[in-house]
Protein backbone atom coordinates (compact mmCIF):
# COMPACT_ATOMS: atom_id res chain seq x y z
CA UNK A 1 0.00 0.00 0.00
CA UNK A 2 1.04 3.33 -0.85
CA UNK A 3 0.59 6.78 0.85
CA UNK A 4 -0.67 9.50 -0.72
CA UNK A 5 -1.58 13.20 -0.39
CA UNK A 6 -3.65 14.64 -2.94
CA UNK A 7 -4.37 18.69 -3.33
CA UNK A 8 -7.88 19.64 -4.29
CA UNK A 9 -9.04 23.24 -5.26
CA UNK A 10 -11.56 25.32 -7.30
CA UNK A 11 -12.58 28.76 -7.63
CA UNK A 12 -15.98 28.43 -10.06
CA UNK A 13 -19.24 27.94 -8.17
CA UNK A 14 -20.08 26.37 -4.82
CA UNK A 15 -16.61 24.87 -4.38
CA UNK A 16 -16.72 24.21 -0.73
CA UNK A 17 -19.80 21.51 -1.63
CA UNK A 18 -17.97 20.32 -4.76
CA UNK A 19 -15.13 19.56 -2.73
CA UNK A 20 -17.23 17.98 0.02
CA UNK A 21 -18.70 16.19 -3.10
CA UNK A 22 -15.80 15.20 -5.07
CA UNK A 23 -13.97 13.61 -1.21
CA UNK A 24 -17.41 11.10 -1.11
CA UNK A 25 -16.73 10.32 -4.73
CA UNK A 26 -13.09 9.64 -3.78
CA UNK A 27 -13.75 7.68 -0.88
CA UNK A 28 -16.53 5.14 -2.78
CA UNK A 29 -13.25 3.86 -4.83
CA UNK A 30 -12.39 0.38 -4.00
CA UNK A 31 -8.69 1.05 -4.93
CA UNK A 32 -8.10 3.45 -1.67
CA UNK A 33 -9.04 4.43 1.12
CA UNK A 34 -8.78 7.83 3.04
CA UNK A 35 -6.97 8.45 6.05
CA UNK A 36 -6.78 12.09 6.87
CA UNK A 37 -8.57 15.16 5.60
CA UNK A 38 -7.66 18.71 6.31
CA UNK A 39 -10.22 21.87 7.20
CA UNK A 40 -11.23 23.79 4.24
CA UNK A 41 -8.64 26.78 3.43
CA UNK A 42 -9.48 30.28 1.26
CA UNK A 43 -6.92 32.11 -0.23
CA UNK A 44 -6.17 34.41 -3.54
CA UNK A 45 -5.61 33.01 -6.76
CA UNK A 46 -1.62 32.66 -7.53
CA UNK A 47 -0.44 33.02 -10.45
CA UNK A 48 -4.23 32.68 -11.97
CA UNK A 49 -7.51 34.65 -12.56
CA UNK A 50 -10.65 34.80 -11.13
CA UNK A 51 -12.27 34.37 -7.47
CA UNK A 52 -10.74 33.11 -4.07
CA UNK A 53 -9.79 29.51 -3.98
CA UNK A 54 -11.11 26.78 -1.71
CA UNK A 55 -8.12 24.43 -0.94
CA UNK A 56 -7.72 21.27 0.91
CA UNK A 57 -5.74 17.83 1.04
CA UNK A 58 -6.12 14.20 2.09
CA UNK A 59 -4.05 11.82 2.97
CA UNK A 60 -5.09 8.16 0.98
CA UNK A 61 -4.10 4.67 1.61
CA UNK A 62 -3.72 3.24 -2.11
CA UNK A 63 -3.02 0.37 -3.72
CA UNK A 64 -3.13 2.09 -7.41
CA UNK A 65 0.19 3.16 -9.01
CA UNK A 66 0.73 6.84 -9.75
CA UNK A 67 -0.56 6.79 -13.06
CA UNK A 68 -3.71 4.51 -11.99
CA UNK A 69 -4.18 7.59 -8.93
CA UNK A 70 -3.77 10.18 -11.75
CA UNK A 71 -6.48 8.51 -13.67
CA UNK A 72 -8.90 8.76 -10.59
CA UNK A 73 -8.44 12.46 -10.31
CA UNK A 74 -8.71 13.40 -13.76
CA UNK A 75 -11.86 11.32 -14.19
CA UNK A 76 -13.19 12.80 -10.71
CA UNK A 77 -12.39 16.41 -12.16
CA UNK A 78 -14.46 15.71 -15.27
CA UNK A 79 -17.26 14.40 -13.18
CA UNK A 80 -17.23 17.67 -11.40
CA UNK A 81 -17.04 19.41 -15.09
CA UNK A 82 -13.60 20.39 -15.35
CA UNK A 83 -12.83 22.45 -18.49
CA UNK A 84 -9.20 23.55 -19.17
CA UNK A 85 -9.72 26.47 -21.66
CA UNK A 86 -6.14 28.33 -21.28
CA UNK A 87 -3.57 27.57 -18.20
CA UNK A 88 -4.46 28.05 -15.05
CA UNK A 89 -7.80 29.19 -15.76
CA UNK A 90 -11.05 29.41 -13.19
CA UNK A 91 -12.37 25.73 -12.67
CA UNK A 92 -14.72 23.81 -10.65
CA UNK A 93 -12.22 21.44 -9.25
CA UNK A 94 -8.53 20.42 -9.72
CA UNK A 95 -7.31 17.68 -7.85
CA UNK A 96 -3.33 17.31 -7.85
CA UNK A 97 -1.48 14.63 -6.79
CA UNK A 98 1.17 16.37 -4.17
CA UNK A 99 2.99 13.67 -2.94
CA UNK A 100 2.95 9.37 -3.60
CA UNK A 101 4.96 7.38 -1.11
CA UNK A 102 9.13 8.36 -1.56
CA UNK A 103 7.99 8.39 -5.44
CA UNK A 104 10.56 11.09 -7.17
CA UNK A 105 9.81 11.39 -11.15
CA UNK A 106 9.20 14.02 -13.56
CA UNK A 107 7.40 13.46 -17.30
CA UNK A 108 4.86 14.95 -19.60
CA UNK A 109 1.90 13.71 -17.29
CA UNK A 110 2.88 13.42 -13.70
CA UNK A 111 5.48 15.28 -11.48
CA UNK A 112 6.08 14.05 -8.22
CA UNK A 113 6.15 15.38 -5.52
CA UNK A 114 4.26 18.00 -7.20
CA UNK A 115 7.00 20.67 -7.24
CA UNK A 116 5.51 23.42 -5.91
CA UNK A 117 4.14 22.57 -2.73
CA UNK A 118 6.79 24.33 -0.90
CA UNK A 119 5.80 27.64 -2.32
CA UNK A 120 2.15 27.94 -2.30
CA UNK A 121 0.49 28.21 1.32
CA UNK A 122 -2.91 26.86 -0.28
CA UNK A 123 -1.11 23.68 -0.48
CA UNK A 124 1.51 23.78 2.59
CA UNK A 125 -0.97 24.86 5.36
CA UNK A 126 -3.40 22.00 4.88
CA UNK A 127 -0.94 19.53 4.16
CA UNK A 128 0.84 20.34 7.49
CA UNK A 129 -2.45 20.62 9.73
CA UNK A 130 -2.76 17.30 8.95
CA UNK A 131 0.84 15.47 8.80
CA UNK A 132 2.54 18.66 10.95
CA UNK A 133 6.17 16.67 10.59
CA UNK A 134 6.03 15.82 6.83
CA UNK A 135 9.55 15.36 5.35
CA UNK A 136 10.61 14.88 1.92
CA UNK A 137 13.69 14.16 0.49
CA UNK A 138 13.32 17.06 -2.02
CA UNK A 139 12.96 19.58 0.67
CA UNK A 140 13.43 18.60 3.18
CA UNK A 141 11.41 19.42 6.55
CA UNK A 142 8.45 21.09 4.76
CA UNK A 143 7.20 23.37 7.95
CA UNK A 144 10.34 25.32 7.18
CA UNK A 145 9.13 26.72 4.74
CA UNK A 146 6.03 28.13 6.08
CA UNK A 147 7.85 31.92 6.13
CA UNK A 148 8.83 31.85 2.48
CA UNK A 149 4.65 31.79 1.77
CA UNK A 150 3.27 33.60 4.84
CA UNK A 151 2.61 37.05 2.67
CA UNK A 152 0.11 34.72 0.74
CA UNK A 153 -3.29 36.12 1.64
CA UNK A 154 -4.89 32.88 3.06
CA UNK A 155 -7.44 31.58 5.98
CA UNK A 156 -9.10 28.86 7.26
CA UNK A 157 -12.22 28.10 7.25
CA UNK A 158 -13.94 26.94 10.43
CA UNK A 159 -15.07 23.47 10.62
CA UNK A 160 -17.94 21.53 12.45
CA UNK A 161 -16.61 18.57 14.79
CA UNK A 162 -12.82 19.68 14.43
CA UNK A 163 -9.84 20.56 17.06
CA UNK A 164 -7.71 21.86 14.05
CA UNK A 165 -7.80 25.50 15.45
CA UNK A 166 -5.62 23.76 17.89
CA UNK A 167 -2.93 22.59 15.50
CA UNK A 168 -1.08 24.46 12.90
CA UNK A 169 -2.93 27.52 10.86
CA UNK A 170 -1.61 30.55 9.34
CA UNK A 171 -2.40 33.04 12.65
CA UNK A 172 -2.95 36.61 12.05
CA UNK A 173 -0.80 37.59 14.95
CA UNK A 174 1.88 36.34 12.68
CA UNK A 175 0.54 36.88 9.32
CA UNK A 176 -0.77 40.39 8.20
CA UNK A 177 -2.48 39.79 5.22
CA UNK A 178 -4.37 36.41 7.20
CA UNK A 179 -7.48 38.49 7.72
CA UNK A 180 -10.65 37.23 9.89
CA UNK A 181 -12.93 34.60 8.02
CA UNK A 182 -16.32 35.83 7.61
CA UNK A 183 -17.74 32.01 7.17
N1 LIG B 1 -4.33 26.51 -8.34
C1 LIG B 1 -3.66 26.90 -9.41
C2 LIG B 1 -3.21 28.27 -9.59
N2 LIG B 1 -3.44 29.12 -8.49
N3 LIG B 1 -4.33 29.58 -6.37
C3 LIG B 1 -4.95 29.17 -5.27
N4 LIG B 1 -5.15 30.02 -4.26
N5 LIG B 1 -5.41 27.87 -5.14
C4 LIG B 1 -5.24 26.96 -6.14
O1 LIG B 1 -5.66 25.78 -6.01
C5 LIG B 1 -4.57 27.37 -7.32
C6 LIG B 1 -4.11 28.71 -7.40
C7 LIG B 1 -3.34 25.94 -10.48
O2 LIG B 1 -3.71 24.68 -10.21
MG1 LIG C 1 -3.32 22.62 -9.35
MG1 LIG D 1 -4.11 20.03 -11.60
Amino acid sequence: MARAFIGFGGNLGDTRQIITDAIVCLALRNELHIVNKSCYYQSAPVDALGNDYINAVVEIQTELHPYGLLYVCQAIEQQFGRERPYENAPRTLDLDILIYDGCSQNDMELTLPHPRITERSFVLLPLLEICPELFLPEFGILKAFLPQVAHQRIDKLPCRNCTCDAKISNNPTTNPNSRPSTH
